[in-house]
């Protein structure tokens, strides 16, 4: 080990830099559902949305259909266009409120 990290370049990732780093734009730490807290995406925050388009898959490749709340995930995110892309992270923001409407 070097203690250097390897990062890919591939399509959709999203590299900051010391001098221009990447804001995730995440709300404080709270409770929001489940048995942790977490840091729920603001709704301008770049992870949403921002994960594999081809699946929510753990390390071992296993679809993850729940966050860490325990919400089921993917949802469709602010761009409203029905494909439903995982966000990136713990947290799936859920923009469809307990009664079935949007914000
Ligand atoms: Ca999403
Ligand atoms: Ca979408």
């Amino acid at each position: 080990m070097n203690g250097f990290v390897t990062v890919s370049t591939g399509a959709g990732n999203q590299i900051g830099s010391p001098s221009l780093p990447i804001d995730a734009m995440l709300m404080p730490l709270a409770d929001s559902g489940g048995l942790t807290s977490v840091h729920v995406p603001n709704i301008s925050s770049p992870v949403i949305d921002g994960g594999n388009p081809t699946g929510c898959l753990d390390a071992a490749g296993t679809e993850l259909i729940l966050d860490q709340r325990g919400v089921n995930r993917p949802y469709d995110g602010p761009d409203l266009d029905s494909i439903a892309t995982c966000d990136i992270g713990a947290v799936e923001l859920n923009l469809i409120f307990s009664n079935g409407f949007e914000p």
